[in-house]
């Protein structure tokens, strides 16, 4: 009998080079003409003075680039992208299921059936708090899963609502949503969170793009819909919402990983995603969209330079929430408006849901980076990366409790 074996092979990036490059504020400007283009894909970068831009770019391009940078005075270091992305390097996937005696641990990184599994068991053990629910499904059929914690009110009372891994290879984001709906559901000491508010999290927005990072390429980033071009597929997710679409740091090039899609909401995850906004609007009361890396917290508008009227209100609390994880050993995060510390990109999740859903306190986070290449953070970090900004997001809740959380009074009224 014949048997076939079928080995899917993952992609080496054989001949890409990551390039290291600090610019100032001027030469900002001209490595900004290579945003979108698909043969550089912008990992990370500052406007901060000092900060350090990565890009990888692909080999044919590597000596026009080189040229460019020397023509403009620009000094850099160039490194294998190779490495990274081996699969011996992408480590420590974990076979994690939760039993009662066995609790979850934050030493591994999850596969999305797994991150189910647990999400399954929170809901039957701690059934008075934990709900879950399907917004809607991904361009492969698989589920997109939420969970909602509550302490009662019936759907109606303000909320907070975290979103993680609309960009596949930032794997610390999901690992962040675990960590906090592990913290607020499975930490007595942090039920006071949900006393008032309720708590929506996504832990995986972008699931195909999310499986197909652990199996296939480590550094993809978007989704996996086909596209009007057989070699390129997928929408960059966080340029594919209806505000402003496609005016500025993002392309209409479908090889590109900053492809913003042939429509607003083209893909079936951001409308998923929109779907429950609007339906939501009303009281959702704040939003983290949890990327990485950078140790950012930052806030609309990403489309354009202007800065929203309360401004101040977003800075403020996110400085504080930056103190706070400070405050248990964490480095800075830097806090300002999208465009002020990175760059211009229309399109986007936050300035969505502050300029069209209305929901005032939006904020895109950059987790930090670590590992040789930056996305690849060892598993033996999660666990200090994400208990430290946890103490964020903690910062962020009070705020909302104090300020939308419902009172003894209300409850009552609600269930009258
Ligand atoms: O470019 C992005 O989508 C985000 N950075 S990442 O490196 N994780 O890809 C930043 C988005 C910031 N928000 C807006 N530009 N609106
Ligand atoms: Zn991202």
């Amino acid at each position: 009998m014949a048997v076939t074996i079928l080995v899917r092979s993952r992609k080496t990036y054989e001949g890409y080079k990551v390039f290291h490059i600090t610019p100032s504020r001027d030469q900002i400007n001209l490595l900004e003409q290579f945003y979108g283009n698909p043969a550089y894909d912008f990992w990370t970068g500052s406007r901060k003075a000092g900060s350090s831009w990565k890009i990888m770019v692909s080999p044919n391009e590597i000596h026009s680039f080189s040229r460019f940078l020397h023509r403009n005075n620009l000094s850099y270091a160039m490194n294998d992208v190779q490495m990274a992305s081996q699969p011996e390097n992408i480590r420590d996937v974990s076979e994690f299921e939760r039993t009662s005696s066995k609790p979850i641990s934050f030493n591994k990184y999850l596969r999305y059936n797994k991150m189910i599994i647990y999400l399954a068991w929170l809901a039957s053990n701690y059934p008075d708090i934990v709900s879950t629910k399907c917004i809607g499904s991904t361009f492969y059929g698989r589920p997109i899963n939420m969970i909602t914690i509550s302490s009662g009110g019936n759907n109606t009372k303000p909320s907070i609502l975290i979103n993680a891994g609309i960009h596949a290879r930032e794997w610390i984001t999901p690992a962040m949503a675990l960590y906090t709906i592990n913290q607020l559901v499975e930490n007595r000491t942090n039920h006071n969170l949900f006393s008032a508010v309720d708590w929506h999290i996504i832990p995986v927005l972008n699931v195909d793009g999310y499986e197909y990072s652990h199996t296939t390429d480590r550094l993809w980033r978007k989704t996996r819909s086909t596209t009007s071009n057989k070699l390129c597929r997928g929408v960059d997710g966080n340029r594919n919402f209806d505000f402003h679409w496609m005016e500025n740091g993002a392309s209409a090039n479908p090889c590109s990983s900053n492809y913003a899609g042939v429509k607003p909401f083209s893909e079936s995850e951001i409308a998923a995603f929109r779907n429950f906004v609007l339906a939501n609007a009303d009281r959702l009361k704040l939003f983290l969209d949890l990327h990485s890396t950078g140790r950012e917290i930052l806030y609309p508008w990403g489309y354009c330079k202007e800065l929203p009227k309360d401004w101040k209100k977003l800075h403020s609390l996110a400085h504080k929430a930056n103190r706070a994880q400070m405050s248990v050993g964490g480095a800075r995060y830097d806090v300002g408006s999208s465009t002020h510390l990175l760059y211009p990109a229309a399109g986007a999740s936050d300035d969505w849901i502050k300029g069209v859903a209305n929901i005032s306190l939006s904020y895109t986070v950059e987790l930090p980076e670590a590992g040789v290449s930056g996305w690849d953070m060892p598993a033996s970090k999660i666990e200090i990366t994400v208990s430290q900004f946890f103490e964020a997001v903690r910062v962020f809740g009070e705020y909302v409790t104090e300020n939308y959380g419902w009172t003894k009074e209300m409850f009552g009224q609600a269930i009258l």
